[in-house]
């Protein structure tokens, strides 16, 4: 806080040590909570160490906001429709640096900090990768000191709980809001009115909304420590309330019911996440839910830039917003409404301020997860928006008239679709709007010039670029791993938390024969705790001295874990011809969530647990397969599978798959990846060498060369016996004899859009290559060490610098105390940057390690 603050309002900022924390928990427990110490629960604990450890994050969290503020610093807003945050506790004790202090503290109290990290719940807030990388950036911007806001949506019922009953996908509700979570802040003064439908009219010039149905959008803040440093950024979350839906007119009819139907449609806005990340519904739920985030957040972005300037006019100076994927992309004409409709902004500058504002990430090529919605809904919805929509597209269509761009070339561009039933193209509003397009990999982005937005690339080719993506190293080693930390510790000093780049320190050290027994002796601690919780989750017996073998990722055909159940199924088959051969021991780990309606994703876990069914339970096999299925994927199991892993498998087929993180996941945890030239693998394969992964499989040129020619499954099926044997095995209900018809004709096998069959050999050989290398165990810690040493420029602390430099040219935050201390005419470092004396012990040296 402020020296002025401090002296006008006198508080005792909390203390980090052990004797603190512990008062600070008995405190929370007593005067939060309101719960007697001795009968508290472990969730009673959990709430207590959260609101201990919130308290300390708060005060720096306050003093950037006031930072901020006074000096009209520039900041970026990151809308996106999900964040898998993960869980609070742990990440905030290992940024606020207390962790060991907070262990400390709990057991002095008879508490056992795993069991109360574990007690908190894991908000499934998002899909899948857009989401967790959300999630990666936030973190990295407030450790890069770069002021940012995170928005999105508190949906109360996040991404379902998966179980799994007889084979098969069940989905449960995830209620997560019920755990009353003490990590967030509401904000009952940041309410904001969204209004739906209506119609518009003109007085003047002056374009009017009417009649529109109206619902308050709430604030929910959470705090986002950076690591090791006195920035902490926010992530806000929009929450519907129906407000004043709450009508008098219903009342007084006395229709006490039409009134509370209609606040529980209002309601239903930020009701429940879309579980579906491969084909757009198009349900008009979810158009709302969309334009519900983008109005919020776009109304809280001015009214914070007003209150800290004096008009508009430097807009383009202080704000930067950043669309993660097409989903918040209403965010474009929401801002063109307020600066015409409210501000009477000329219609140029108004689109000069826009164009320069935001800036876009494309997530995938895939034709079916593109999203586009009908004119029809639009108007109806957002009726003055889809006005705006088409202005745009008039305003961008004629420049082009006037260049002389032919009428096949207009139409391909043009913002609306117009075959089969008109639909606005929501990347082209997005790509025309923004003054920055990236894709997630190297080969991503160039196949997106390439591909999808060519024409766009041929009229502006600077506005085409590329950021790989990255994971953060704090959730992802720090946490996930605390064992390949210490060593990491030991080795090498602990700056990797911060510099990633730190890691090729280890490259030497792969030929020290103590330190790979150190790196092999973490992988066999990790692989023991995954043996442990798959005991007791599933009640399955496998030994850890095997390879594990893991693929975790949503189910999606194009992910090809049907490729991964051939090999295992023809390697099976080998192994009963011929048991005596050179097997290695392995255990195939797949989690992973189908979308509820995606009828051939859920049959693929059916067939996964059909066929772990057979083959767990063949003795002839004497255990060298085990196949598992773990139920209910989300970012805590990834915690606990991803340091377990030898194998990664990323097999999607070429050109599908846009980056992938959990690939750069698995290699920084050391585990070798077997994958194709997909997505960020490209350039994983670059860093760690080639000899020390295993690719496989068609390229992207030669998937399309077989499709121009015309790609025909059979032929593969005729020419390879082990592969014909293995998918007749399946077909004709080996794994389901209770119904032999189970797998007849959902595989799609016979028309293999994926190309699954045209890979199968160039897998199994890269199988077997595996095998032999494992074999050599001290070859493989090797390539294991590699791997580790070589991922340091998979940090989104590397992602965030390149989106920071490049495209919303933003500087981080200068650190506070030097700053300060500068101000000063004694030269003396300011009070302002020192914690408070009194009861505060300053922040442990060990923070500066
Ligand atoms: C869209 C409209 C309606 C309903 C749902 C959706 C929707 C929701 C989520 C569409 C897509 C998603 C999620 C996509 C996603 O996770 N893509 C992944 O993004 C990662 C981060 O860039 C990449 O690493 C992955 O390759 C990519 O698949």
């Amino acid at each position: 806080m402020t020296l002025n603050e401090q002296q006008k309002y006198p508080y005792r900022a909390p203390g980090s040590d052990v004797q603190s924390l512990k008062e600070a928990l008995v405190y929370k427990l007593i005067f939060g909570l309101g719960c007697p110490p001795s009968e508290a629960t472990k969730t009673n604990w959990l709430n207590a160490a959260l609101l201990a450890v919130r308290d300390l994050a708060a005060e720096r969290w306050l003093q950037t906001t006031l930072h901020l503020r006074r000096d009209h610093l520039r900041r970026v807003y990151y809308l996106s429709m999900e964040f898998l945050m993960g869980r609070a506790l742990s990440n905030a004790l290992i940024a606020e640096d207390v962790y060991d202090a907070m262990r400390e503290a709990l057991a002095e109290l008879g508490q056992d900090i795993n069991e109360i990290v574990a007690e908190e719940g894991d908000p499934g807030l998002g899909n899948g990768g857009l989401g967790r990388l959300a999630a990666c950036f936030m973190d990295s911007l407030a450790t890069l000191r770069i002021p940012a806001i995170g928005y999105g949506i508190r949906y109360e019922y996040g991404m379902f709980r998966q179980v799994i009953e007889n084979g098969k996908q069940v989905e449960q509700p995830d209620t997560w809001t019920e755990q009353d979570i003490a990590w967030q802040f509401r904000r009952p003064s940041k309410r904001y009115t969204i209004r739906f439908g209506g119609n518009v009219h003109y007085q003047g010039e002056q374009c009017i909304w009417n009649n529109s149905e109206q619902i308050t959008a709430l604030a929910y803040d959470q705090i986002i420590p950076g690591f090791d440093t006195d920035v902490s950024d926010t992530l806000r979350l929009w929450w519907a309330h129906a407000g004043d839906v709450f009508n008098l007119g219903d009342f007084n009819k006395g229709d006490y019911f039409a009134a509370i139907e209609k606040q529980n449609t209002s309601e239903n806005v930020s009701r429940v996440l879309y579980p579906d990340d491969s084909t757009t519904v198009g349900r008009e739920l979810r158009l709302r839910q969309e334009y519900f985030l983008v109005s919020a957040s776009v109304q809280d972005i001015v009214r914070r830039h007003l209150k800290e300037n004096d008009d508009l006019t430097n807009l383009t100076d202080t704000i930067a917003i950043h669309l993660n994927d097409t989903h918040p992309v209403l965010a474009i004409p929401e801002l063109m409404r307020i600066l015409i409709d409210e501000y009477a902004i000329k219609w140029d500058d108004a689109w000069a301020a826009c164009q320069k504002i935001f800036s876009y990430t494309n997530h995938t090529l895939m034709s079916e997860a593109l999203e586009s919605w009908p004119v029809e809904m639009i108007g109806r919805i957002l009726p003055r928006h889809l006005q705006l929509i088409f202005e745009i597209n008039e305003h961008f269509l004629s420049k082009l008239r006037e260049q002389g761009m032919d009428d096949d070339f207009i139409r391909r561009v043009s913002i609306i679709d117009e075959e089969g039933g008109r639909r606005v193209r929501m990347a082209w509003l997005a790509v025309i709007g923004s003054h920055k397009v990236n894709g997630v990999a190297k080969i991503h982005s160039d196949l997106m010039v390439k591909s999808l937005f060519a024409d766009f690339a041929r009229l502006w080719p600077e506005r085409f670029t590329n950021v790989t993506n990255g994971v953060t190293p704090r959730r992802w080693i720090a946490l996930a791993n605390p064992g390949l930390a210490q060593v990491l510790d030991r080795h090498i000093g602990k700056d990797w938390r911060r510099d990633l780049e730190q890691l090729a320190k280890l490259n030497p050290l792969k030929e020290d024969a103590a330190f790979r027994a150190e790196i092999r002796a973490v992988k066999l601690d990790n692989k023991r705790r995954l043996a442990e919780y798959i005991k007791d989750e599933l009640g399955i017996k496998v030994n850890p001295e095997a390879l594990f073998d893991v693929q975790i990722k949503r189910i999606h055909e194009y992910k090809r874990q049907l490729l991964n159940v051939l090999h295992i199924v023809s390697r099976y088959n080998q192994i009963l011809k011929n048991p005596h051969g050179e097997w290695v021991p392995r255990v195939f780990i797949f989690a992973g969530k189908a979308a509820s309606a995606y009828y051939a994703a859920k049959k693929i876990i059916h067939l996964i647990n059909d066929v772990a069914n057979v083959i767990n339970n063949d003795g002839r096999i004497h255990d060298l397969i085990k196949v598992v299925f773990i139920p209910n994927y989300g970012v805590s199991l990834a915690q606990i599978i991803i340091p377990a892993a030898d194998v990664s498998e990323q097999i999607s087929l070429a050109g599908t798959e846009a980056s992938g993180t959990s690939n750069m996941k698995f290699a920084l945890n050391g585990a070798l990846t077997v994958g194709t030239l997909d997505g960020a693998n490209v350039e994983i394969l670059n860093a760690v060498g080639e000899d020390n992964i295993f690719i496989f499989g068609n390229t992207v040129e030669q998937v399309e060369a077989l499709r121009q020619r015309g790609y025909s499954p059979l032929l593969y099926l005729e020419n390879d016996k082990e592969l014909h044997e293995t998918v007749m095995q399946i077909t004709s209900g080996a794994f389901s004899p209770e119904e032999p018809s189970r797998y007849h004709e959902n595989l799609h096998v016979f028309s293999d859009y994926y190309q699954v069959l045209a890979d199968f050999r160039s897998y199994v050989e890269a199988q077997a290559h595996i095998d032999r290398r494992y074999r050599n165990q001290d070859k493989w810690v090797k390539s294991a060490i590699a791997n580790i040493a070589n991922m340091g420029y998979f940090s989104s602390d590397r992602s965030i610098a390149d989106y920071a430099r490049d495209i919303w040219r933003i500087q981080p935050l200068p650190d506070v105390r030097a700053l300060t201390g500068k101000q000063r005419e004694d030269g003396k470092p300011a009070v302002e940057a020192a914690k408070p004396a009194a009861a505060a012990p300053q922040k442990p040296k060990s923070r500066k390690h």
